[in-house]
């Protein structure tokens, strides 16, 4: 049982292992990030809002809840933007210069219905894979983003909705597509369906290619996702926080750049006119101030 203060773990780097195997495979998956009564109250937290999106008629027919922007419906939630086992693969494989621009909420009861052929293979980001102009296709897109998905159901077996991804392959630009989707067709070669605990994460760069797959078990599939992405990047999903709740003023000034706070608009550059980098951006002080900064990783500078 560890003691260690949440903030202690959240600024405790990452080891140059993991920083590699992140780089080589684009994710890592990481094991028991969540303490089992932690676990526990974000799933009471996650079936609160799942009853409120079913009431509100948000579901999908088979009751499916894929909620984004889903940080400030509970203070758990916002909590975990900063969640310490967690958070330090985040400033440590991004840096200081980040927030949450897309994050979402998933309850995928077991599919109602034999599965349709779909194909599900993506990056993710959009038109972030077509709008730079770099025009080498062997030169790898830049990262951009990458995303934690908490296990909040068991995804111990295969077969229950967890997500599918290619290790290796964020440094491919495209993936042949079959000739014809409308019928089932293999994963791609080197597939792997990542199979977890309750409690566990995995993290991942947006570049991998991924899918989501069908839950074809009796146990409805639960994950929190939250993608970290810079913050001279625009938000992706719509989540209008209040300014004056409660909720906003719990929030440490951390989270509070997290969820996109900033004094001014160049300061999401880190610019600050009187200076070159703003100081007082709080992650990159808080790294300062545990003598965490490092010039010989750009993003750590
Ligand atoms: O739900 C899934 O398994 C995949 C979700 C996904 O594509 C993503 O989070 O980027
Ligand atoms: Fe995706």
């Amino acid at each position: 049982m560890s003691i260690t203060p949440q903030d202690d773990v959240a600024y405790t780097p990452i080891s140059d292992v993991e920083r590699k195997e992140f780089l080589d495979q684009g994710f890592l998956l990481v094991r028991n990030v969540l303490a089992e009564d932690h676990r526990q109250r974000l799933e009471a937290a996650m079936d609160r809002v799942y009853a409120e999106e079913i009431a509100a008629g948000k579901g999908s027919k088979d009751g499916t809840v894929h909620l984004l922007g889903f940080l400030n419906r509970d203070e758990l939630f916002g909590e975990l933007l900063t969640h310490g086992p967690v958070f330090r693969y985040m400033w440590g494989l991004a840096g200081w210069n980040i927030y949450t621009h897309h994050n979402h909420l998933d309850v995928t009861p077991p599919a109602s219905e034999p599965e349709k052929p779909y194909w599900g293979w993506h990056q993710d980001s959009y038109r972030q894979n077509s709008d730079p102009e770099t025009m080498d296709p062997n030169l790898p897109r830049p990262m951009l983003s990458l995303k934690v998905g908490y296990v909040i159901s068991d995804l111990s077996e295969t077969g229950r909705g967890a997500t599918k991804v290619i290790p290796g392959s964020h440094l491919r630009n495209t993936l042949p597509r079959p000739a014809d989707t409308s019928v089932h067709n293999p994963d791609p070669e080197g597939t792997l369906e990542i199979t977890a605990n309750p409690g566990d994460c995995f993290i991942f760069d947006r570049r991998m290619w991924h899918s989501r797959s069908t839950n074809l078990s009796t146990i409805t599939r639960k994950m929190l996702f939250i993608g970290y992405t810079y913050r001279w990047i625009r938000p992706l999903d719509d989540m209008p926080i209040d300014k004056s709740s409660q909720w906003w003023a719990n929030r440490t000034p951390v989270q509070q750049q997290l969820l996109g706070d900033a004094p001014h608009t160049a300061n999401y550059y880190g610019v600050n006119w009187d200076g070159f980098i703003d100081e007082n951006i709080p992650l990159r002080k808080e790294l300062r101030e545990r003598g965490l900064l490092d010039r010989s990783v750009p993003w750590l500078r």
